[in-house]
């Protein structure tokens, strides 16, 4: 399996977690039964249609092992994650998106989203996660399918993702729709839309 390590320590101001809290806004929905899973690749596909894979499917995809560390907007990094799945960059692979796809939201069950440009998602080190630690994801970590990007804060990384929607135009998802910074960057101190620059995000 591909290994990669995308760690690069604590962002400016960021505090690290001595234990890994769950935190996530909503219920965590049942245990899923496998066959009734699916997820719904959506929007400006190159077929033009919508595709659906089940977790077998999944399954037979190339897979990564990911070293990350995890960065919540409320301040905490949990240092040296290891995450398992099927990169991003293999999803595109498999089905396409159209050329002029600049940006996708994220889709969780329940209706929770996050969008992201074409590049971030697609980065090295993104990957739609089956496994932290080498362990299935436990239903209240996302199980069993979560996207992590591990580059941007964790809101952009769904748990419970059931859908990627292929979009020629950005539209905020759940967190940058309620004040929250449309690119999503740990790295760059902004956390806010209102610190958004013009042609940063869609109109609010
Ligand atoms: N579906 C869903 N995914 C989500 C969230 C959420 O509320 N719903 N919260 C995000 C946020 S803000 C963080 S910090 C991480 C937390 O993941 P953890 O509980 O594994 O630390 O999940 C992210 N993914
Ligand atoms: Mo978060």
């Amino acid at each position: 399996m591909t290994e990669i390590d995308v760690r690069r320590g604590v962002p400016a101001g960021h505090r690290v977690a001595s234990e890994w809290r769950v935190s996530h806004y909503g219920p965590v929905p049942r245990r899923t039964d496998p066959g009734g899973w699916d997820l719904r690749i959506s929007g400006a596909t190159a077929s033009g249609h919508d595709h659906l894979l089940g977790l077998a499917a999944l399954e037979a995809l190339p897979r990564v092992r990911v070293h990350a560390d995890l960065h919540c907007v409320s301040g905490h990094t949990v240092l040296d994650l290891c995450w398992s799945g099927v990169p991003t960059a293999a999803l595109f692979d498999l089905i396409p998106p159209r050329e002029d796809v600049r940006y996708v939201m994220a889709w969780a069950q329940f209706g929770y989203s996050a969008n992201l440009t074409r590049a971030d998602f697609a980065a090295e080190g993104s990957l739609l996660a089956t496994h932290v630690a080498d362990r299935p994801l436990e239903p209240e970590r996302g199980g069993p399918l979560r996207l992590v990007v591990p580059h941007l804060y964790s809101w952009k990384g769904p748990k419970w993702l059931r859908q990627i929607e292929y979009l020629t135009q950005d539209r905020r998802g759940f967190w940058e729709e309620r004040g929250y910074h449309n690119s999503g960057d740990p790295w760059t101190g902004r956390r806010y839309s209102h610190q958004e620059e013009t042609g940063e995000g869609p109109p609010l």
